[in-house]
């Protein structure tokens, strides 16, 4: 017996222990983890918000609980893979937030979306809530080839000023619609919109997946249809997508939703179909003081790594 057990740990308080990295062009990361503690695109007062405090809820709760996975890796027991051995993560900490300044925030954290293009590494953002991914998105604008946004959610987020905000969490896929270098959008879980919006969003070539057809058709057979391995994929989880019962720490749970193992199968197949092909993800909404027991929190932090691990157990295979 060679494992070493120690007499005493000190938590890093880092994304699933993750190295913290200081400085990001030094590293040669696969993933640079990057939290934006940002809840300004939450309607007060008809939404709980609190969502600033997600990144550091997925630092406290992480997968394992007594290894760090760079240590031993993930086993994921449906497919029988260890995931994410040797896999170079990085925790670059969180996007500084200025209150009440909108577009000096927004403006952040494209840049630092750029900064980890610049290095090499893939982006892996914890909001934060759901309007931090129009920004992320927009940090792809210099890549030079097109890529396709596929999200998770509830809500179909292509609402036009609502109450009279332009940027909120419930515009960003109507300012990521207007991106040239956005090909294809696909909406997975969505149930609570209005018909004006979801026949807007269909008008806008939004393909709209209703969980009822993840139930018809299965994760596989979806994800072959959506998914085009020749183009980059970038994927944003908005927690609310899961059925209210796994995510009961967010700010708008909805019942009628996508259950945890469809979730999973979810994006693995995803990666499967892209062949690895995932330019950047971020999870968002999560409510730490919504929360039931950490459920949501460990839920959140499981579906980052296992993105990460199955991404990267797909990449040029
Ligand atoms: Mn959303």
């Amino acid at each position: 017996m060679s494992e070493k057990i120690p007499n005493f740990y000190a938590s890093r308080r880092t994304f699933m222990g993750a190295e913290r990295i200081h400085n990001l062009a030094e590293h040669n990361l696969d993933y640079a983890m990057l939290g934006v503690p940002y809840a300004e695109g939450t309607f007060a007062p008809y939404i709980q918000a609190g969502q600033a405090e997600m990144p550091n809820a997925l630092r406290d709760n992480p997968v394992t609980i007594f290894f760090d996975i760079g240590d031993v890796g993930l086993y994921d027991v449906d497919t029988d893979l260890t995931l994410l051995e040797g896999i170079k993560i990085g925790d670059i900490g969180d996007v500084v937030i200025s209150p009440g300044e909108g577009e000096l925030n927004r403006n952040r954290i494209t840049n630092s979306v750029k900064e980890i293009l610049k290095s090499g590494a893939v982006p892996i953002t914890v909001g934060g809530d759901h309007s931090i991914t129009y920004p992320l998105v927009r940090g792809f604008e210099d890549c030079g080839h097109q890529i396709d946004f596929v999200y998770f959610d509830a809500h179909l987020d292509f609402a036009d000023m609502p109450l009279q905000s332009e940027f909120n969490h419930g515009t960003q896929t109507t300012h990521i619609r207007k991106f040239p270098f956005v090909r294809n959008i696909t909406v997975i879980g969505a149930r609570n919109s209005t018909a004006a919006e979801f026949r807007r969003a269909k008008q806008a070539g939004i393909r709209i997946i209703p969980v009822s057809e993840v139930d018809a058709c299965g994760a596989k057979a979806i994800m072959q249809e959506v998914i085009d391995a020749n183009v980059p994929t970038y994927v944003s989880l908005d927690i609310d997508g899961m059925d209210a019962v796994y995510v009961p720490g967010t700010t708008h749970p909805e019942s009628g939703g996508i259950t945890f193992k469809q979730q999973k199968d979810l994006l693995f197949e995803l990666n499967k179909a892209a062949k690895g092909n995932i330019c950047g993800f971020d999870i968002v909404e999560l409510c730490p003081a919504n929360d039931v027991n950490h459920i949501t929190a460990l839920t959140a932090s499981k579906l980052t790594a296992l993105i990460m691990g199955y991404r990267s157990h797909f990449l040029n295979k």
